[in-house]
């Protein structure tokens, strides 16, 4: 995240970081998505994070949090129509269902909450939220701590301005950021949820994606529509 704040415990509780375990260390998992936690057993994230350990209700990846739960992901489905071009990715969007060891789900604390899916578009130049911990200004690693940052969502005309992203944006996504840059997610943050407020309740509205670089002039950050997919979503995470 670029011009984030730390983020205080408990403020993102549908926040997930998703993990690899590396090849050759032996020092853990490392971080590699965001994630939201939309139901007890599904995390909604970025098409091309899966098949890894989820992490919910923690906010130092540093150190092992009271508050934290670790989950496997016994399923991935990433979109059918998801794809990647050089200059864009289409249908960024798959599903994670998660098991704890008890054979359970994830268990709702203070820290530890479902976002809702929006199902409605919010105004041009409502503020939302990022969160993640992925590349800031200072750290090309990464942020230790959950960063999180207000943006604004961007017109789809603006976004397709030939002077920003031009043709490479189809109505499956949408930017939001800043046009002057300085406030953006960046790498590590994908998969991560972009929620705007509506009557005290949060919405998952977008799924950090792609953008051009971080924070740069011109190039605001890309989000996954989450109102194109929540039928989809509720198809795929029914289940038996
Ligand atoms: C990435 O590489 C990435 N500034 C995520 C978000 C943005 C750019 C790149 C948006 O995962």
């Amino acid at each position: 995240i670029y011009g984030g704040l730390k983020a205080l415990p408990g403020a993102q509780p549908w926040q997930a970081s998703i993990q690899i375990r590396p090849k050759v260390s032996t020092l853990g998992f490392k971080h590699i998505c965001g994630g939201a936690l939309i139901k007890p057993c599904w995390v909604m994230t970025a098409g091309h994070c899966h098949d890894f350990q989820v992490v919910l209700g923690g906010v130092d990846l540093g150190k092992v949090e009271p508050s934290e739960q670790t989950l496997e992901v016994v399923e991935t489905i990433v979109h059918e129509q998801y794809r990647e071009t050089p200059e864009s990715v289409y249908n960024d969007i798959a599903l994670l269902r998660l098991r704890a060891k008890d054979g359970r789900c994830a268990k709702e604390s203070q820290f530890i909450r479902t976002v809702c899916l929006a199902k409605e578009s919010f105004p041009d130049g409502s503020e939302c939220k990022i969160s993640g911990w992925g590349v800031t200004p200072e750290s090309q690693y990464g942020s230790s701590q959950l960063l999180d940052a207000e943006v604004l969502l961007i017109a789809q005309d603006v976004c397709s301005d030939p002077k920003v992203y031009g043709k490479f944006i189809d109505n499956t996504m949408f930017c939001a950021g800043y046009l002057d840059g300085g406030v953006d997610s960046c790498q590590g943050d994908s998969g991560g949820p972009l929620t705007c407020e509506k009557e005290q309740v949060h919405y998952a509205y977008g799924i950090v994606s792609w953008g051009d670089s971080c924070g740069q002039k011109n190039k605001p950050g890309v989000y996954t529509r989450v109102t194109h997919f929540v039928d989809w979503i509720n198809a795929k995470t029914a289940g038996p």
